[in-house]
């Protein structure tokens, strides 16, 4: 079934489809000349997915305040149904990432209403960050490197618990990210806290089964503002090589002091094979969760230069996990999140324009000037035909805002679903 009435979008398609054909052609002919074959990113393109965050298409909030937003998804099922609609008009994000307990609901119930949907489940994420209701031991000094073993072990048994759930929906990996830290110099001892971190995702490793990955992701600060356990890329790929070969690094961009240098990072993880996946977003001053691509395409555009780099060069068990983990404020998650993976798009189809070879020579006689050349004309040319050209032929749309603004969607679901001004937006 699909959320939005598919002769709507066809209708909105029919009044933009001669305008396409000739941008599409044109941008081929100029292509080619480059000797690019248009079809072949198109392709790519088409056959890209990045996995949407349950918990992005409610409205987020600050640490001051949220804002509702109208016809707010009330739990899971709503999630999925809004996922849907992204899905069915970008054709770009055909999984989706929950996050337990937020998403907990009978799992056959989950896997009949995905599959209803046209939608698969991408990794599952574990939350030791927040206490919930009834809880025995409370995560406030920590939970994973808690100095109580009991309260480790409570936060082991959730992880435990997700597996299980995404083992029931057809998840294969499980993503870690936990708020330990410390607000104050000498409140924890660095050694001892991690030891216990390391003792604690040993027991979660163990449990994983065979074709499953772990994914940790690092966060420089924030809630701890003094320290945090896994601050930053390198503590995470020491994580990584101590559990073994199915634990990997999760970078996420708004995770990193503003101007660290990303797409660096990047490469490294690839270099040593620990490169797990991303969680997209945008920032300018800290863990902002803005719109991907919406404050800095160029360093978007550099971190897929690095991605699409290994995947021509066929680099062994390179096969990273995309995500968006973004917060919506003041716009429709739904809007947001579909121009954001269509920005995602954008920077892995401009990544396949960069000519290789000619970098390569640049690089090699240290040729600076044409070398950054090389890579600004790849991310010069608007690629937006090819975009849309992918979309249009999987039925979805050529300008996925306009059908959705005309489909009227948000309107009609607001009659069935109540303003909630608590309900957690949750950035992660
Ligand atoms: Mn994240």
């Amino acid at each position: 079934m699909t959320m939005i009435d598919a002769s709507l979008v066809s209708q909105e398609n029919d009044a933009r489809s001669a305008e396409l054909k000739r941008d599409y052609e044109a941008l081929g002919e100029q292509l080619d000349r480059r000797g690019i074959a248009i079809e072949e990113i198109k392709n790519k393109v088409a056959a890209y997915g990045v996995a949407i965050p349950s918990w992005g298409v409610g409205t987020g909030g600050t640490r001051f305040a949220r804002f509702p937003g109208k016809g707010e998804p009330r739990h899971i099922f709503d999630k999925l149904e809004d996922c849907a609609v992204i899905q069915q008009l970008t054709r770009a994000t055909p999984r989706v990432s929950l996050h337990i307990p937020w998403d907990k609901a009978d799992p056959a119930s989950l896997k009949d209403k995905a599959a209803s949907l046209g939608l698969g489940f991408d990794a599952m994420n574990s939350n030791t960050f927040q206490d919930q209701d009834n809880q025995s031991h409370s995560y406030k000094f920590g939970s994973l490197t808690h100095t109580d073993a009991a309260t480790r072990r409570q936060a082991i048994d959730h992880n435990l618990e997700c597996i299980e759930i995404g083992k029931a929906i057809g998840s294969e990996a499980l993503t870690i990210w936990i708020g330990d830290g410390a607000n104050f110099p000498g409140q924890t001892h660095f050694i001892r806290q991690f030891e216990r971190y390391l003792e604690s995702t040993k027991t979660i490793y163990s449990a994983l089964p065979d074709d499953w990955k772990l994914f940790t992701e690092h966060k420089i600060f924030e809630p701890a503002f003094y320290s945090t356990v896994v601050q930053d890329w390198g503590t995470n790929y020491l994580i990584a090589q101590e559990l073994g070969d199915k634990a990997y690094c999760l970078v996420d961009l708004g995770h990193h002091a503003p101007n660290v240098n990303i797409e660096m990072i990047v490469a490294r993880l690839i270099q040593f094979g620990k490169l797990g996946g991303f969680h997209f977003n945008d920032s300018k001053y800290g863990d902002d969760d803005l719109d991907t691509g919406s404050i800095d395409p160029y360093r978007l555009f550099l971190v897929f230069n690095e991605l699409v780099d290994a995947e021509t060069r066929n680099v062994s068990g390179f096969d990273p996990a995309h995500m968006l983990d973004q917060s919506h404020n003041v716009t429709d998650p739904i809007e947001s999140l579909m121009i954001s993976a269509m920005e995602v798009q954008r920077a892995y189809a401009q990544a396949f324009l960069v000519d290789r070879q000619a970098l390569e020579g640049h690089q090699e006689s240290n040729d600076a000037l044409m070398a950054t050349t090389t890579l600004k004309r790849a991310f010069r040319t608007d690629v937006e035909p090819i975009l849309a050209m992918a979309r249009a032929e999987k039925n979805g749309a050529i300008d996925p805002v306009s059908a959705y603004r005309t489909s009227g969607y948000r309107a009609a679901v607001a009659k069935t679903r109540p303003e909630v001004s608590g309900a957690g937006g949750g950035i992660v």
